[in-house]
């Protein structure tokens, strides 16, 4: 798959927020600080799109990119981190369920965890609200370059069991570093919009 311009649209807070188009839509889901914006600067091959923030939970509202006007990429807030308030987790899930539910563009989710670690509850809770809207899916696990190929088939163990994956629930490793799983990626999006 070649990009030749990826364009950030605007963030959305709301679902009135949402830019008005009829392009399918991938969103990238997972915790704060797990890699997503790393993963989408590498699967779209632009350094500075997403932005890196050292900072978790700097992203707190829905990011639209248009890709070549064919598809938009969606970079969701992450979640996860630990100092924030009730009514801030209250509004995050409030945000991430009505994208799920009444986005009628969404058409495939990525959901991201990281390969070093067993997926957390929170994990867990996404993905079954991802599983809720029965939209075509992949998890990845990113930072595979962080970890040795031995513990590598250990941790697709861990993860799988974890997060109970079914046989239709495609699972791919991925690094940003190394551009490990840019193609399972790719061939994922690619089904999709075709
Ligand atoms: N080694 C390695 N570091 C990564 C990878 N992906 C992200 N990081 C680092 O992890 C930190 C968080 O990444 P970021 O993309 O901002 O995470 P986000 O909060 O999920 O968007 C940054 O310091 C990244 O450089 C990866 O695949 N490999
Ligand atoms: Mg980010």
């Amino acid at each position: 798959m070649k990009i030749n311009n990826a364009k950030f649209i605007k963030s959305a807070h709301t679902i009135e927020d949402y830019p008005y188009n009829t392009l399918p839509e991938i969103a990238f889901a997972g915790r704060s600080n797990v890699g997503k914006s790393s993963m989408i600067n590498k699967v779209l091959n632009r350094k500075g799109l997403a932005r890196i923030s050292s900072k978790p939970g700097h992203t707190r509202s829905i990011n639209f990119f248009n890709i070549d006007n064919k598809f938009y990429l969606v970079d969701l807030p992450g979640y996860g981190f630990a100092k924030v308030s009730k009514e801030e987790k209250e509004k995050w899930n409030m945000l991430i369920n009505d994208y799920l539910h009444y986005r009628e563009n969404l058409m495939g989710i990525v959901m991201i965890v990281d390969s070093r670690h067993k997926p957390t509850n929170k994990d867990q809770v996404m993905l079954n609200w991802i599983r809720e809207v029965q939209i075509p899916k992949i998890i990845a696990a990113t930072k595979a370059d962080k970890i040795s190929n031995n513990k590598k088939a250990k941790q697709q163990k861990v993860i799988k069991n974890t997060l109970d994956l079914t046989l239709d629930e495609s699972f791919t490793f991925f690094s940003a570093k190394t551009g490990e799983g840019k193609q399972q990626i790719f061939s994922f999006i690619n089904q999709i919009i075709k």
